[in-house]
């Protein structure tokens, strides 16, 4: 079709568009290119949150809310392409919850998906389909879908972590469902640890257990034992150039990704090294869990230090440098991606 048109032919054809719509039809020739561009165009920014900004914010809110009277005390990480739609990325949500000393967010259940990357506290526990456990810093939570949650703190220090859900996701296919349960806390049925000593020493119990669908049967991924299986994994082989040395959270019954929404690596990158820029379809959140440093988001250069977040668009170079050792947790829903046939990256260089 030419792209030279007379202003008679253009106002034929706006009449003619004009008749279409009061029926509720379009012509597709004037929005294809929209519809498919060349490549993916992320509307996301890149953005990072220093964790000493949000902090004193999120202790602020503390004194104005409880807990319980918020359901939950969480400031909302926008992305600065979606103000007011709780989205850090075009389909996850992220946020930075604060339980303070003897506080509970009440117990509930919905059908999005969470995951807890805890930044600090000693003290503060989650409940999970009636089983508890502590939340230590560095640790990678999971809430299932539809599992009963509440979050307390037992100790004299804030607890505070950075929640992901999949709720774009959710509310993009019209899909979420919410219940409150009539008590504060919900009810514990397995002593603490149950689910790691089934599920997370490369042993499983004999007869199949279908404890949360799709979802790993291990709730708690501690930091402790991902820091060390990452140390341990840098010294046996050199670091991949995009990739450095990266693990990336399991189920154990089927070795793929622990929730079926949302992808969780971790990275290790030791003082002085860089990675190479990589660009994958899926955009990216990124909470560093120790270590300064920077990274790189298309063209802007971001500089971070310990429980910043990140977040890079889908399709977009990105790239680490560290000056000190970091551990560098990421999120994102290359796991939809992969499963809908829709991932793929490209890495440069290196
Ligand atoms: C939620 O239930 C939690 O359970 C955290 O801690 C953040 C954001 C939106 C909707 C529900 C939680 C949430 C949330």
């Amino acid at each position: 079709m030419s792209n030279k048109i007379d202003e008679k032919t253009q106002a034929e054809r706006q009449e003619f568009y004009d008749r279409l719509a009061p029926g509720n039809i379009a012509p597709l020739w004037e929005v294809l290119k929209g519809l498919m561009p060349r490549e993916p165009q992320s509307k996301a920014a890149p953005f990072r949150w220093r964790y000493q900004d949000v902090r004193p914010l999120l202790m602020e809110s503390g004194e104005l809310l409880t807990a319980e009277e918020a359901e939950r005390r969480v400031l909302v990480l926008e992305n600065p392409s979606w103000p007011g739609q709780s989205r850090i990325t075009a389909s996850l949500y992220a946020g930075i919850q604060l339980i303070l000393p003897g506080e509970t967010a009440p117990a509930h259940r919905h059908t999005p998906s969470a995951l807890r990357f805890v930044l600090e506290g000693e003290q503060g526990f989650t409940a999970v389909g009636g089983e508890r456990t502590v939340m230590k810093a560095g640790d990678f939570i999971i809430t299932p879908a539809w599992a009963w949650h509440d979050h307390g703190n037992e100790g004299d220090q804030p607890v505070t972590w950075m929640d992901v859900l999949d709720l774009p996701m959710f509310g993009y296919f019209e899909t979420t469902f919410f219940q409150g349960h009539n008590d504060l806390r919900h009810m514990m049925s397995r002593p603490e640890g149950d689910s790691l000593a089934r599920f997370g020493e490369g042993l499983l119990p004999m007869d199949p257990v279908e404890r949360y669908g799709q979802t790993s049967p291990i709730f708690n991924y501690p930091y402790e034992r991902t820091r060390e299986a990452l140390l341990a994994a840098s010294k046996g082989a050199d670091p991949d150039p995009h990739l450095a040395t990266t693990l990336r959270y399991a189920n154990p019954t089927d070795g793929g990704w622990p929730m079926p929404t949302i992808a969780t690596w971790m990275t290790y990158l030791p003082a002085g090294a860089a990675t190479a820029p990589i660009r994958s379809t899926d955009g990216v959140i990124v909470s560093v869990a120790e270590g300064t440093g920077s990274m790189k988001i298309g063209e802007e250069e971001f500089d971070f230090r310990e429980k910043d977040t990140l977040t890079a668009p889908g399709w977009t170079w990105r790239s680490f440098r560290a000056t000190t050792d970091c551990f560098l947790f990421h999120a994102s829903d290359r796991v939809v991606h992969e499963k809908l046939g829709m991932y793929r990256e490209e890495r440069a260089g290196g």
